[in-house]
């Protein structure tokens, strides 16, 4: 095994594409909490597991599985109305955030990887997620954000990740994934592409490897276990 990974110079990646709520900031935590004022204003309530089915899950699609969990039906135009006041919360959330929010070992990586002459791309189902870049003020060390104002299909679709990888100039198999979502990391192994899933096995369990967070890790180590997993 060992022979045989130094032969593929340990995998040959070239590119990070990374994910960004619940990989690069703490955002998850605000999109839950604006849905559920919209949820509490509609009469119902949803629980934090049901939050998990919403990660990496576009914005329509979201409230249609929220309405659908409330038992509520509603036009199109209400359904849009009701997007665009989650929205709304949702900014006002994100327009406090700083630095801080940062997830752990976040930057640091991406920073490693720009040292080393690594590529690197955001790509998120988000239509804020330049904002939220701006925010933390990590914005320049991505050289391509695919997101929700540029795909037409929601995770697990592969196409934003593959929109990334040929942004990078780069083939699926020369990049790794960073994903916090079941439907991410589906996205990522459909496309043929190496996942690092960022939480729990439990629902993360098809990702090459899963971690409970970036403190700590240099890219050689985690190509290494990507490797022999
Ligand atoms: P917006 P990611 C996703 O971002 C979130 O995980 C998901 O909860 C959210 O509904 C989706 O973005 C759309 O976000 O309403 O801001 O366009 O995890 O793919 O970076
Ligand atoms: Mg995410």
């Amino acid at each position: 095994m060992l022979k045989e990974v130094k032969s593929k110079n340990l995998l040959g990646i070239k590119a990070c594409l990374f994910d960004l709520d619940g990989v690069i900031v703490d955002t998850a935590k605000y999109h839950y909490k604006a849905w559920k004022k919209m949820a509490n204003a509609l009469g119902f309530d949803f629980s934090e597991k049901e939050n998990e089915q919403l990660k990496g899950v576009s914005r329509m699609d979201s409230i249609n599985l929220i309405l659908g969990w409330g038992g509520i039906t509603l036009s199109d135009s209400d359904k849009a109305k009701w997007a665009s006041q989650k929205n709304d919360w949702y900014l006002e959330y994100l327009q406090q955030m700083d630095k801080k929010e940062i997830l752990p070992g976040a930057l640091e990586l991406v920073q490693e990887l720009k040292a080393k002459g690594y590529r690197i791309a955001l790509g998120s189902s988000s239509k804020n997620a330049v904002l939220a870049l701006s925010k933390v003020e990590m914005l320049s060390y991505f050289e391509a954000i695919i997101d929700g104002t540029k795909t037409t299909r929601s995770k697990p679709d592969p196409q934003v990740f593959q929109m990334g990888a040929a942004a990078l100039n780069c083939q699926p198999a020369e990049c790794i994934v960073f994903e916090d979502a079941e439907s991410g990391v589906a996205a990522a192994i459909a496309g043929g592409f190496y996942a690092v899933g960022m939480g729990s096995p439990d629902n993360l369990g098809k990702a090459h490897i899963v971690l409970s967070s970036l403190k700590g890790v240099s890219i050689n180590d985690l190509i290494a276990k990507i490797a022999i997993s």
